[in-house]
């Protein structure tokens, strides 16, 4: 065993950067190239990695110590032969911690073999005057960052910028930095969007405006280290180029650079797979630093609902129709935008009030129901019979019955044999409703409406039935009053004047279920010895999954069937 220094290797003209995070303490077991602190300019932040695998001994620096090239980090227990090669690798490469008895892999270098960076010297003045028109800025020399996302546009197009102010933010796993544009002038095109993956030379934006290239006596940007080319070989402004990191305001380490989370490489990392606004996130660390533990925290409070993100809040006020949500409250992929005029005429129409309004709650209660749907066919042969006769006896009274009404009747039967389907989630604990108000879905020319019919129980089909046309008709009419369109315990939604087989009604939030129907038609029933033609009624019940079980909804679908089947059995 022998005990080695770890030091701060070249990290370009970085002198006097803060320690913002040490990621070891002493004792830890580090693996070589694991990230061992971080330090931060006012562009850039980076991860030091160790170059060798070993055990931490003592650290020899604190949060908020300012380090440089060379500086003392911490000391190592390494294995001896382990120390030996490395000495001799270490010697070997030109020195670019000349003092470092152990040189530290860069984190924008990586590997220790790589020659050494070129001294930090100025880049040259280039105030030449670049005439007005369109300029194209690409990614500078970043050294051997490949495929480095972007993680933050700063700027948009029409947006006025400065030379040297800031685009974007691109972000490996162990370095983040900015790319400012080289150029003053007006941004008329940008050419990468968040998530992209760029590299050296790739197109950043078109610039319009009177600009002047590249600026003067800015010092070689880290990025520019790590390629280890000379500066005088940087790329030349052939097209502009932006420059890369430049340290040239003063940074506040108690404000985050504009937008951007104050949070290490890493950190933002975690947080992005975890899908964590990190600007949410409340720093514990050194001048409000966000940690991982931060972060952690984060998810666990919005995990157990204690929290709420922004998004979610925002997506809950605003509950948008259909496709007005762009899903980033639930972590989902945005929206799909398409031009939909590229592949033929179109039309734009507002949704109507009714279609945005129902369309919210529809989400929703898609969303946050675990709901799943049984279907089942019943024989309503004979009940169709006495609705037919029924409706000739009392064609005088101008009340026509439809199987709705027998339906809604059914319902309330089985409602009252099993009541958790008239029930509602309150926490942890089920309302049970001694009252039976059934809502039935109408459709009108602004969209779905769901008037209730009031103590069902009590009513007689007739009743029901007259209630029913009229309360059709006013929301046919746009008359539906709220006491009207409220209350109910359980809904019914039925197509069975339309047609098709069978659906997925989405359940009429706080209900735990819904009834659909649709067309009977006469069918084929095996009666044990021959096949007999029977009316069938097809049925689509969809449940809470928390508060109803799938043995208890093929109960209820079997009882509504018998006793559609037999009405008498209601008596029973
Ligand atoms: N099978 C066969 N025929 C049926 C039937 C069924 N299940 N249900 C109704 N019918 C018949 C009726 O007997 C009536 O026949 P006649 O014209 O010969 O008398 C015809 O279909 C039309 O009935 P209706 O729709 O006017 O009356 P209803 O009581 O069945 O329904 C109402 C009333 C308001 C619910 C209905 O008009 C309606 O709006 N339905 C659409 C509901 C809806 O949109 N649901 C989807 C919600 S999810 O988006």
């Amino acid at each position: 065993m022998a005990i080695i220094e770890i030091k701060v290797p070249d990290i370009g003209d970085f002198s006097d950067v803060a320690v913002i995070e040490l990621l070891v303490k002493p004792g830890d077991t580090v693996k070589a190239e694991q990230s061992l602190l971080t330090v931060e300019s006012d562009k850039a932040s980076m991860e030091i990695p160790s170059s060798h695998s070993g055990v931490v001994k003592e650290l020899k620096v604190a949060l908020g110590d300012k380090v440089s090239e060379g500086s003392l980090v911490l000391l190592l227990e390494v294995a001896a032969e382990s120390s030996a090669s490395h000495q001799a690798v270490a010697q070997a490469a030109p020195a670019p911690a000349a003092a470092a008895s152990v040189a530290v892999t860069s984190a924008a270098t990586t590997s220790a073999t790589n020659p050494p960076a070129a001294p930090a010297a100025p880049a040259q003045a280039a105030t030449t005057p670049v005439a007005s028109g369109p300029l194209e800025v690409r990614v500078p020399d970043i050294g051997d960052f490949h495929d480095v996302a972007v993680i933050e546009v700063m700027v948009k197009p029409g947006d006025s910028v400065k030379a040297e102010q800031s685009l974007i933010t691109v972000e490996s796993d162990k370095a983040s930095m900015e790319i400012p544009s080289s150029a003053a002038g007006v941004i008329k095109e940008l050419k990468v969007k968040l998530g992209d993956k760029v590299n050296m030379g790739d197109l950043l934006a078109i610039l319009e405006g009177t600009a002047v290239a590249a600026v003067a006596t800015v010092q070689a940007p880290v990025a520019e280290q790590a390629t280890n080319v000379p500066a005088a070989q940087a790329p030349a402004a052939a097209t502009l180029v932006a420059s890369g990191v430049l340290a040239t305001t003063a940074h506040n380490p108690t404000v985050a650079p504009i937008g951007l989370p104050h949070a290490s490489p890493s950190v933002r990392k975690f947080a992005r797979e975890l899908g964590v606004p990190l600007a949410e996130v409340k720093g514990t660390g050194l001048k409000g630093r966000i940690t991982d533990h931060d972060v952690q925290a984060f998810t666990r409070s919005v995990m157990s609902g204690a929290i709420q993100t922004v998004a979610a809040q925002a997506s809950a006020k605003s509950a948008p129709a259909s496709s007005g949500t762009d899903g980033a409250g639930l972590g989902l992929i945005p929206w799909p935008k398409v031009d939909f005029a590229k592949f033929g005429p179109v039309e734009r129409k507002e949704l109507s009030r009714i279609k945005k309004i129902s369309g919210a709650n529809l989400l929703r209660n898609a969303i946050m129901i675990p709901a799943v749907t049984n279907h089942d066919d019943c024989d309503i042969t004979d009940l169709e019979a006495f609705r037919v006769s029924t409706n000739k006896e009392n064609e005088k009274s101008g009340v026509k019955v439809t199987m709705l009404a027998f339906l809604i009747k059914a319902c309330v039967a089985a409602l009252k044999k099993y009541p958790e389907f008239n029930s509602s989630l309150d926490g942890d604990a089920l309302i049970y409703k001694q009252y039976y108000h059934i809502g039935f879905a109408a459709d009108t020319p602004n969209g779905l409406m769901v008037p209730v019919i009031k103590d069902a129980d009590k009513k007689g089909i007739f009743q029901i039935s007259t209630e029913m046309g009229e309360l059709a008709k006013k929301a046919r009419d746009g008359k539906l009053g709220p006491a009207e369109m409220t209350g109910a315990s359980f809904t019914i939604s039925s197509l069975g004047g339309i047609g098709g087989r069978y659906f997925t009604p989405i359940i009429n939030a706080p209900e735990v279920a819904i009834l659909g129907v649709c067309r009977s038609t006469i069918e084929p029933v095996w009666d044990g010895k021959a096949f007999q033609p029977r009316l069938m009624l097809p049925l689509s019940l969809t449940w809470d999954h928390r508060v109803i079980d799938g043995a208890a909804a093929a109960r209820f679908n079997v009882y509504l069937g018998q006793i559609l089947g037999d009405f008498r059995r209601i008596l029973l």
